[in-house]
């Protein structure tokens, strides 16, 4: 399948340009005042312009460029912090040098951090002071917390005159741009090697293809509010887009879902990329009555399946607001999304395919490529498509074929219109509030236990997060471990999205000869339970 949309041309790949390069040059052309808000951070009221972000931006690439050791092109920096007006100038100048940011949950447990860290390899740090004691201080010889007087020091080393900087690295392309983390279709977290043509591709593509303003309409800035975590590829990517386009972004360290209601309401919040659990909230919640938040025009949503009751819910509440779908993955980006009023109506689809991609349906068995209304999984080739795992050539090799198809481990079929329609995940990952659960990593800590004989992990539906781990347990003789008992061993261990929240006791591990696990068996069993 080819996309339906537009081709849209590229920079040449031997045009040396950093994402960041790209973005302020997309910024220029958008002629935004330099007084125009960039963030406000709701939490404290505080408002930064664009004139003083790009400043902000220039001092600390000059701050970073003097550390000593010197921080160059090509070196990894492992970043810990929750959203804060810091972050978004941290990408931006380490990302100008052409340092390879990998941002993490910092929520996540010491032992999942210190797994990351070993994957990304960092010869840096960037943490709070909240976060950063669970940096493994031994693999990393600096960490710099962004709540430090030294930090805001770096921020602040020339005056925010200059607004169009000109790093003068040269970075290409084709060069690593972030180290994101994900389980892909199997296994443990790897960290997945993008590249700044992966991100000069899709903003490129969302802003040949914005819809043009109605001239009807008076010239209204437009305000974002941010729930989405900013160490993930799709808040990553609004992040940058939103920058681009010369929005206003609202920002907040700690979600909270009335804060953010009243955030909406004062500062006249028009669009939300958000994850399906907080349309939920919003359809199902009183509390949304109790706001102005009529200034809401348009909502984005992606990162997990949204039911087509919860959208009707919503649309009766709502019913100014458009939402558009979008689906993707960090491997591959976003891949298809809805544009205007009327694709944004077939919502049981998530939408067309982006710009310059393909797309593959294949037959799980017989790997033959099928046609329009028939299921299996898609497969994407795009310019958006990641490199590869880092350090982990197998997994490389068994998610990226060597034409460059990413297999995306999810069930998918097209319409004769070219919308993409999600049925299933064939993949091992769970999705809790679009949050990534590998059963792998859930797998070992209950086997671990003295009490288990053997387990393993599942989805298991739930209104609120989408879905929810379940644990399938197989006591050991003459134990009597209990639900709470299992649910607090794993729960101890792991960060608090991927704690298990249902267990079954059963006999045994349904396994396949070679020992696999045989997930589909297990979860048919707990849904007719
Ligand atoms: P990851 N509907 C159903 N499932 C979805 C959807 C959707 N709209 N979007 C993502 N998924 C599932 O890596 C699917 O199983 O990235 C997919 O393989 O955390 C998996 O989530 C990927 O999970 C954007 C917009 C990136 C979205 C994204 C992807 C965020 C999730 C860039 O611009």
């Amino acid at each position: 399948f080819h996309t339906l949309r537009p081709p849209v041309p590229l920079p040449p790949l031997s045009q040396p340009l950093s994402i960041i390069h790209f973005a302020l040059s997309l910024l220029q052309s958008s002629a935004a005042a330099p007084t125009t808000t960039v963030f406000i951070d709701s939490s404290s009221g505080r408002h930064v312009s664009y004139e003083n972000f790009i400043g902000q931006v220039h001092s600390l690439t000059l701050s970073l460029q003097s550390l000593a050791p010197a921080l160059s092109k090509g070196h990894v920096a492992f970043i810990l912090s929750p959203t804060s007006l810091h972050v978004p100038v941290l990408y931006f100048s380490l990302l100008a040098l052409g340092v390879v940011i990998s941002p993490a949950n910092p929520i996540g447990s010491e032992s999942e951090i210190a797994h990351q860290v070993r994957l990304s390899r960092p010869a840096i740090a960037f943490a709070t002071s909240a976060t950063a004691h669970k940096l493994p201080r031994d693999e990393l010889s600096t960490i710099i917390l962004l709540d430090s007087p030294e930090f805001l020091s770096m921020l602040n080393r020339v005056g925010s005159s200059d607004t169009r900087p000109d790093f003068g690295i040269e970075v290409s392309q084709t060069d690593s741009m972030a180290i994101l983390f994900s389980s892909g279709t199997t296994g443990r977290v790897k960290g997945v090697l993008l590249t700044h043509r992966n991100f000069i591709a899709q903003l490129a593509g969302v802003h040949a293809l914005r819809p043009e303003p109605d001239p009807t309409l008076p010239d209204e800035q437009t305000v974002s509010f941010f729930t989405l975590p900013l160490f993930h590829v799709y808040g990553f990517f609004m992040l940058v887009l939103a920058v681009t386009m010369a929005e206003t972004l609202v920002l907040r360290e700690r979600f909270d879902f009335e804060a953010m209601l009243r955030a909406v309401e004062r500062y006249k919040v028009s669009y939300m990329p958000v994850s399906p659990p907080l349309i939920v909230a919003l359809a199902k919640s009183e509390l949304a009555q109790k706001y102005d938040l009529s200034s809401l025009r348009r909502i984005g949503c992606g990162g997990a399946p949204l039911g087509n009751e919860v959208v009707e819910r919503f649309t009766e509440k709502f019913p100014k607001v458009e939402i558009e779908q979008g689906y993707g993955l960090t491997e591959g980006g976003g891949v298809t999304r809805m544009i205007g009023l009327e694709e944004s109506k077939r919502y049981a689809s998530v939408g067309r395919l982006a710009e310059n991609t393909e797309a593959k349906i294949v037959d799980p068995e017989t790997r033959e490529a099928l046609p329009p209304g028939r299921r299996g999984e898609l497969w994407l080739r795009s310019p958006t498509v990641m490199k590869g795992y880092i350090g982990d050539d197998k997994a490389t090799a068994e998610t990226l074929c060597s034409d460059g198809w990413l297999k995306t481990g999810d069930l998918c079929f097209f319409d004769d219109e070219g919308f993409l329609y999600i049925v299933d995940r064939l993949k091992e990952l769970i999705k809790y509030k679009a949050y990534q659960v590998p059963p792998a990593e859930l797998e070992p800590i209950l086997q671990s236990h003295p009490d288990i004989a053997d387990a393993a992990v599942i989805p298991y539906p739930d209104e609120e997060a989408g879905q929810i781990p379940m644990a399938c347990v197989v006591r050991k003789p003459g134990s009597n471990i209990n639900e709470a008992a299992v649910m607090d061993f794993v729960a101890k261990q792991v960060a608090p999205y991927k704690k298990i929240r249902r267990v079954s006791f059963i006999n045994s591990i349904p396994k396949s000869p070679a020992g696999k696990i045989l997930r589909r068996e297990l979860i048919s069993h707990a849904l007719v339970d």
